[in-house]
């Protein structure tokens, strides 16, 4: 068994929903944030067998989009100025960051 964590953008986090509730995948969504941009996005844990993995990893590939995205400059605030970028820099977020990770044990009680 496996354990999928995925970040998607908020964006897309409903469609995902629905497309994993039709493929019969069970899934629990968190509110989450970004440590670069500061700005929601959804994550996604989701228990699976071995073989649904690759299915399940074209779900998520078919149903998140990448995107450009602004970041709005911070000011320094007293700190150093010299790195201080004042306009917006445009950031590529991915479709999708995906974790596949071991399960030693799965129990339901
Ligand atoms: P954020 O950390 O807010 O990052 C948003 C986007 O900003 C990233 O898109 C990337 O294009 C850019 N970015 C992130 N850190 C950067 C840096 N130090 N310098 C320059 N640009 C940077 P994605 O790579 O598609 O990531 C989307 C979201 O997925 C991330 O939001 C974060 O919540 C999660 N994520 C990505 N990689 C991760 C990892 N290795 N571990 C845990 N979470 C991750």
């Amino acid at each position: 068994m496996k354990l999928i964590m995925a970040v998607v953008q908020d964006k897309d986090s409903n469609r995902l929903s629905d497309a994993l509730v039709e493929n019969d995948f069970r899934a629990t969504k968190l509110a989450s944030t970004g440590g670069f941009l500061k700005a929601g996005n959804t994550t996604f844990l989701i228990g699976t067998e071995d073989e649904n993995v690759d299915t399940l990893l074209s779900i998520i590939r078919d149903n998140c989009k990448s995107r450009e995205q602004l970041v709005a400059p911070i000011s320094p605030m007293g700190g150093n100025a010299d790195s201080y970028v004042p306009y917006p820099v445009e950031v590529q977020v991915g479709g999708a960051t995906v974790f596949v990770l071991p399960v030693e044990q799965f129990e339901k009680f």
